[in-house]
């Protein structure tokens, strides 16, 4: 079994105690076993489907700042009270993507169907979203109430997911179903949509939680850790958009709807600096529309203008600035730049 393997494996073995805690919880509410039934499905079909590269970090984040050699080094409680922190994160993204496919009106998530189409599930998603929220809660008060840091890692899943429902509000707003509107669009506003919706939540808050529990908490290592996490994040974001539109649904598992759903991405941004005036007519006739002809003609123009070199090229040019600046970390209280690397490298040229 390679490590990677192996350290998949054994987060993934946390999840099966993970969910009888949580039935436990129900039941301790004498609620009627079928809703126990329910919330189990919820918890096993929304959680653990996707790469669980926020949850792993965590762990992998701990063991950097600790000094150990590998995971295998943690004590079963140690290793279980980071997995479980990992696995709040991939909630809150459980909990975010669930809500996120019935806005954006998605059809395949994780190579199935979104759990909102779902025979019988429709908007009881709303419900079963937030209560993958709240299941966060729940682990944290089991796990970590009478850890000094408890107040500190709720703050921050509080914060984190204000700031995530922030960048989802401005995606949502930029992009109305009914009216399509480009100059609506800059590079500018997709950066702080993509920075609010993905960055904090998937770069940051691994890291953080895993500094809190390693207790390097001093400010300047939060901010360390945050300015190079956020940049990232914004690439991992940019990814995510190019992938959706030039991507293949089996790599990526879900059909890209952002041409469709009017999205203010980053391939539309960039078509929209570089087009003629007849691109930017064709645009305003065709992007938006829930039409796949017009999808494809916006796609075979996006091609024509060369985006994907365009995208390349970003992307070369940012993974040189963030390795300069990791370069640079000041490890003096503990923190370590190879937890940035670790990242930088999981996210360097991704096709899923
Ligand atoms: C994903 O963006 C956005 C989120 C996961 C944040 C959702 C936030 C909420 C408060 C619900 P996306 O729509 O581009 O992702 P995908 O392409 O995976 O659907
Ligand atoms: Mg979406
Ligand atoms: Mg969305
Ligand atoms: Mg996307």
């Amino acid at each position: 079994m390679s490590d990677k393997v192996a350290a998949r494996s054994k987060f993934l073995s946390v999840f099966s105690d993970l969910v009888q805690e949580l039935q436990d919880v129900l039941k301790g509410y004498g609620i009627a076993a079928d809703a126990i039934a329910w919330f189990t499905r919820n918890l096993e079909y929304n959680t653990p489907g996707g790469k669980l590269n926020r949850g792993i970090s965590v762990v992998d984040t701990y063991v950097i700042l600790k000094g150990y050699k590998s995971f295998n080094e943690l004590s079963v409680e140690e290793y279980k009270k980071v997995a479980i922190l990992g696995w709040c994160i991939e909630l809150l993204q459980a909990y975010f993507l669930v809500a996120d496919d019935m806005m954006d009106a998605s059809i395949t998530r994780r190579g199935q169907p979104c759990w909102y189409r779902v025979e019988g599930v429709k908007d009881i998603a709303i419900n079963d979203a937030f209560m993958l929220e709240g299941a966060i809660y729940i682990l944290l008060k089991k796990y970590f109430r009478n850890d000094a840091y408890y107040v500190d890692l709720m703050d921050l899943f509080h914060e984190v997911t204000f700031q995530t429902e922030c960048g989802q509000l401005l995606d949502l707003i930029t992009a109305p179903e009914d009216h399509v509107d480009l100059d609506k669009f800059s590079l500018e506003k997709h950066s702080f949509i993509v920075i609010f919706k993905t960055a904090y939540y998937s770069f940051y808050l691994p890291v953080a939680l895993a500094m809190f529990m390693a207790g390097i908490t001093d400010a300047k290592d939060l901010k360390q850790a945050e300015d190079v996490l956020i940049p990232l994040g914004e690439y991992f974001q940019i990814q995510d958009d190019y992938l959706d539109c030039f991507g293949k649904p089996e790599d990526i598992g879900k059909i890209g709807t952002d041409i469709q759903d009017n999205k203010c991405s980053w391939v539309v941004n960039t078509a929209l600096k570089l087009a003629t005036p007849e691109q930017r007519a064709s645009l305003d006739e065709n992007y938006g529309r829930k039409d796949s002809a017009k999808e494809a003609t916006v796609k075979a123009m996006f091609n024509e203008m060369g985006i994907d070199k365009i995208y390349h090229d970003y992307e070369e040019q940012v993974v040189g600035q963030l390795k300069e600046k990791i370069a640079k970390i000041d490890e003096t209280r503990g923190f370590k730049g190879e937890v940035l690397t670790a990242f930088l490298n999981k996210v360097y040229k991704r096709t899923k």
